[in-house]
Protein backbone atom coordinates (compact mmCIF):
# COMPACT_ATOMS: atom_id res chain seq x y z
CA UNK A 1 0.00 0.00 0.00
CA UNK A 2 1.46 3.33 -0.95
CA UNK A 3 2.06 5.77 1.86
CA UNK A 4 2.53 9.82 0.76
CA UNK A 5 4.32 11.77 3.80
CA UNK A 6 1.48 14.61 4.47
CA UNK A 7 0.27 16.67 6.63
CA UNK A 8 -0.96 15.57 9.72
CA UNK A 9 0.61 12.43 9.22
CA UNK A 10 1.32 9.93 6.47
CA UNK A 11 -1.57 8.99 3.95
CA UNK A 12 -1.74 5.46 3.25
CA UNK A 13 -3.80 4.50 -0.20
CA UNK A 14 -5.06 1.61 -2.12
CA UNK A 15 -4.22 1.70 -5.85
CA UNK A 16 -7.60 0.05 -6.43
CA UNK A 17 -9.80 2.22 -3.98
CA UNK A 18 -8.46 5.84 -4.79
CA UNK A 19 -9.52 7.92 -7.45
CA UNK A 20 -8.49 11.75 -8.27
CA UNK A 21 -10.53 14.43 -8.52
CA UNK A 22 -10.32 17.74 -10.47
CA UNK A 23 -12.26 20.34 -9.43
CA UNK A 24 -13.20 23.07 -11.91
CA UNK A 25 -9.78 24.15 -13.52
CA UNK A 26 -12.73 26.11 -15.78
CA UNK A 27 -11.68 28.78 -18.20
CA UNK A 28 -14.02 31.04 -16.31
CA UNK A 29 -11.96 30.76 -13.29
CA UNK A 30 -8.55 30.82 -14.87
CA UNK A 31 -7.73 32.51 -18.42
CA UNK A 32 -7.05 36.09 -18.22
CA UNK A 33 -10.02 37.75 -19.87
CA UNK A 34 -12.31 35.62 -17.95
CA UNK A 35 -15.05 35.59 -15.07
CA UNK A 36 -12.29 35.32 -12.43
CA UNK A 37 -10.54 38.04 -13.69
CA UNK A 38 -13.38 40.68 -14.39
CA UNK A 39 -14.30 39.99 -10.36
CA UNK A 40 -11.02 41.72 -10.25
CA UNK A 41 -8.77 38.33 -9.08
CA UNK A 42 -5.44 37.09 -10.13
CA UNK A 43 -5.47 34.76 -12.06
CA UNK A 44 -2.44 33.94 -12.09
CA UNK A 45 -2.45 32.64 -8.51
CA UNK A 46 -4.82 29.89 -10.12
CA UNK A 47 -3.43 29.08 -13.26
CA UNK A 48 0.50 28.35 -11.49
CA UNK A 49 -1.28 24.64 -10.72
CA UNK A 50 -1.90 23.92 -14.39
CA UNK A 51 1.54 22.58 -14.45
CA UNK A 52 1.99 20.05 -11.87
CA UNK A 53 -1.54 19.03 -12.10
CA UNK A 54 -0.71 18.52 -15.89
CA UNK A 55 2.02 16.16 -14.68
CA UNK A 56 0.31 14.46 -11.63
CA UNK A 57 -2.31 13.87 -14.30
CA UNK A 58 0.16 12.15 -17.14
CA UNK A 59 1.12 9.65 -14.00
CA UNK A 60 -1.97 8.96 -12.54
CA UNK A 61 -3.16 7.99 -16.29
CA UNK A 62 0.12 6.12 -16.52
CA UNK A 63 -1.23 3.69 -13.69
CA UNK A 64 -4.71 3.27 -15.24
CA UNK A 65 -6.46 5.07 -12.07
CA UNK A 66 -9.78 6.65 -12.42
CA UNK A 67 -9.88 10.42 -12.57
CA UNK A 68 -12.76 12.52 -12.47
CA UNK A 69 -13.05 16.29 -13.88
CA UNK A 70 -16.15 18.73 -12.46
CA UNK A 71 -17.49 21.40 -13.74
CA UNK A 72 -19.04 24.27 -12.27
CA UNK A 73 -22.07 25.45 -14.05
CA UNK A 74 -25.72 26.10 -15.08
CA UNK A 75 -28.13 25.16 -17.31
CA UNK A 76 -28.83 27.37 -20.29
CA UNK A 77 -32.47 28.35 -19.03
CA UNK A 78 -31.10 28.96 -14.66
CA UNK A 79 -33.64 26.43 -13.97
CA UNK A 80 -30.78 25.67 -11.43
CA UNK A 81 -29.65 28.28 -10.44
CA UNK A 82 -30.54 29.07 -7.25
CA UNK A 83 -32.32 32.99 -7.14
CA UNK A 84 -30.12 33.96 -4.23
CA UNK A 85 -26.84 32.64 -6.76
CA UNK A 86 -28.62 34.69 -9.62
CA UNK A 87 -28.46 37.91 -7.77
CA UNK A 88 -25.53 38.26 -7.05
CA UNK A 89 -24.88 38.77 -10.82
CA UNK A 90 -22.72 37.27 -13.20
CA UNK A 91 -23.87 33.79 -13.84
CA UNK A 92 -25.31 33.46 -17.31
CA UNK A 93 -24.21 36.97 -18.16
CA UNK A 94 -22.87 37.76 -21.63
CA UNK A 95 -19.13 37.55 -20.55
CA UNK A 96 -15.48 37.17 -22.81
CA UNK A 97 -15.89 33.44 -23.10
CA UNK A 98 -19.74 33.01 -23.76
CA UNK A 99 -22.61 33.18 -21.05
CA UNK A 100 -21.09 33.13 -17.94
CA UNK A 101 -20.70 29.46 -16.09
CA UNK A 102 -23.38 28.22 -18.68
CA UNK A 103 -22.56 24.84 -19.80
CA UNK A 104 -21.93 24.30 -23.37
CA UNK A 105 -20.20 27.37 -23.67
CA UNK A 106 -16.41 27.51 -24.04
CA UNK A 107 -15.39 29.51 -20.82
CA UNK A 108 -17.43 26.86 -18.57
CA UNK A 109 -15.37 24.26 -20.12
CA UNK A 110 -11.79 22.84 -18.98
CA UNK A 111 -8.73 24.51 -19.95
CA UNK A 112 -6.78 22.78 -23.09
CA UNK A 113 -3.94 21.76 -20.90
CA UNK A 114 -5.89 19.46 -18.37
CA UNK A 115 -8.96 18.61 -21.26
CA UNK A 116 -10.59 15.17 -19.86
CA UNK A 117 -10.01 12.15 -21.67
CA UNK A 118 -12.80 10.61 -23.44
CA UNK A 119 -12.57 7.68 -20.83
CA UNK A 120 -12.82 9.97 -17.90
CA UNK A 121 -15.72 10.81 -16.42
CA UNK A 122 -17.27 14.55 -16.27
CA UNK A 123 -19.31 15.76 -13.28
CA UNK A 124 -21.50 19.50 -14.43
CA UNK A 125 -22.53 20.45 -10.80
CA UNK A 126 -24.65 23.81 -10.44
CA UNK A 127 -23.34 24.53 -6.49
CA UNK A 128 -19.76 24.60 -5.22
CA UNK A 129 -19.98 20.99 -3.40
CA UNK A 130 -19.40 18.01 -6.44
CA UNK A 131 -21.96 16.05 -4.06
CA UNK A 132 -24.33 18.31 -4.21
CA UNK A 133 -27.25 17.44 -7.03
CA UNK A 134 -24.65 15.44 -9.07
CA UNK A 135 -24.18 11.92 -9.42
CA UNK A 136 -20.85 11.96 -7.83
CA UNK A 137 -21.84 9.61 -5.18
CA UNK A 138 -23.34 6.77 -7.40
CA UNK A 139 -19.92 7.04 -9.62
CA UNK A 140 -17.68 6.37 -6.75
CA UNK A 141 -19.86 3.74 -4.99
CA UNK A 142 -19.52 2.24 -8.58
CA UNK A 143 -15.70 2.64 -8.91
CA UNK A 144 -15.52 1.38 -5.24
CA UNK A 145 -13.57 4.44 -4.40
CA UNK A 146 -12.99 5.07 -0.70
CA UNK A 147 -10.43 7.43 -1.37
CA UNK A 148 -10.26 10.78 -2.97
CA UNK A 149 -6.63 12.88 -4.17
CA UNK A 150 -8.51 16.63 -4.49
CA UNK A 151 -6.97 18.97 -6.57
CA UNK A 152 -8.54 22.23 -8.59
CA UNK A 153 -9.98 25.68 -7.80
CA UNK A 154 -10.65 27.13 -5.66
CA UNK A 155 -8.94 26.34 -2.43
CA UNK A 156 -11.58 27.79 -0.36
CA UNK A 157 -14.59 27.51 -2.07
CA UNK A 158 -14.94 24.80 -4.34
CA UNK A 159 -12.69 22.13 -3.05
CA UNK A 160 -13.08 22.55 0.64
CA UNK A 161 -16.97 22.48 0.08
CA UNK A 162 -16.36 18.96 -1.88
CA UNK A 163 -13.79 18.02 1.22
CA UNK A 164 -16.27 18.74 3.78
CA UNK A 165 -19.00 16.87 2.18
CA UNK A 166 -16.81 13.93 1.39
CA UNK A 167 -15.34 14.05 4.93
CA UNK A 168 -19.42 13.58 5.68
CA UNK A 169 -19.81 11.03 3.53
CA UNK A 170 -16.62 8.69 4.45
CA UNK A 171 -13.74 9.43 1.86
CA UNK A 172 -10.42 9.93 3.22
CA UNK A 173 -9.42 12.94 1.16
CA UNK A 174 -5.69 13.90 0.10
CA UNK A 175 -5.43 17.23 -0.85
CA UNK A 176 -2.34 18.80 -3.00
CA UNK A 177 -1.19 22.14 -2.09
CA UNK A 178 0.55 22.68 -5.35
CA UNK A 179 -2.60 21.35 -7.19
CA UNK A 180 -4.78 23.35 -5.61
CA UNK A 181 -5.11 27.64 -6.15
CA UNK A 182 -6.94 30.27 -4.63
CA UNK A 183 -7.28 34.24 -5.97
CA UNK A 184 -6.11 34.88 -2.70
CA UNK A 185 -2.52 33.77 -1.28
CA UNK A 186 -4.09 33.82 2.59
CA UNK A 187 -6.75 31.91 1.64
CA UNK A 188 -4.71 29.29 0.11
CA UNK A 189 -2.57 29.10 3.46
CA UNK A 190 -5.72 28.85 6.01
CA UNK A 191 -7.78 26.57 3.83
CA UNK A 192 -4.85 23.70 3.98
CA UNK A 193 -4.23 24.52 7.08
CA UNK A 194 -8.10 24.18 8.01
CA UNK A 195 -7.80 21.00 6.35
CA UNK A 196 -5.09 19.12 8.19
CA UNK A 197 -5.67 20.59 11.41
CA UNK A 198 -7.39 18.98 14.80
CA UNK A 199 -5.16 15.60 13.50
CA UNK A 200 -6.57 15.56 9.89
CA UNK A 201 -10.25 17.04 10.35
CA UNK A 202 -11.14 17.28 6.99
CA UNK A 203 -8.32 15.36 5.87
CA UNK A 204 -4.57 15.63 4.72
CA UNK A 205 -2.15 17.88 3.07
CA UNK A 206 0.80 16.80 0.48
CA UNK A 207 1.95 18.21 -2.72
CA UNK A 208 1.83 16.20 -5.67
CA UNK A 209 5.97 15.34 -6.43
CA UNK A 210 5.21 13.49 -3.03
CA UNK A 211 2.52 11.76 -4.28
CA UNK A 212 3.91 10.89 -7.97
CA UNK A 213 7.14 9.77 -5.85
CA UNK A 214 5.11 7.18 -3.87
CA UNK A 215 2.81 5.85 -6.67
CA UNK A 216 6.54 4.68 -8.16
C1 LIG B 1 -16.10 29.69 -7.19
C2 LIG B 1 -15.11 27.51 -7.43
N1 LIG B 1 -15.09 30.20 -6.51
N2 LIG B 1 -14.94 26.55 -8.32
N3 LIG B 1 -16.07 28.45 -7.71
O1 LIG B 1 -17.09 30.37 -7.41
O2 LIG B 1 -14.41 27.58 -6.43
Amino acid sequence: MPAVDAQPHPFSFALESVALLVIDMQRDFLLPGGFGESLGNDVAQLSRTIEPLSALLAAWRSYGLPVIHTREGHLPDLSDCPPSKLARGGIGEKGAFGRILVRGEYGHDIVDELAPRDDEIVIDKPGKGAFYATELSDVLEKLNTKQLVVTGVTTEVCVHTTVREANDRGFDCLVLSDCVGSYFPEFQRVGLQMIAAQGGIFGWVADSPTLIAALS
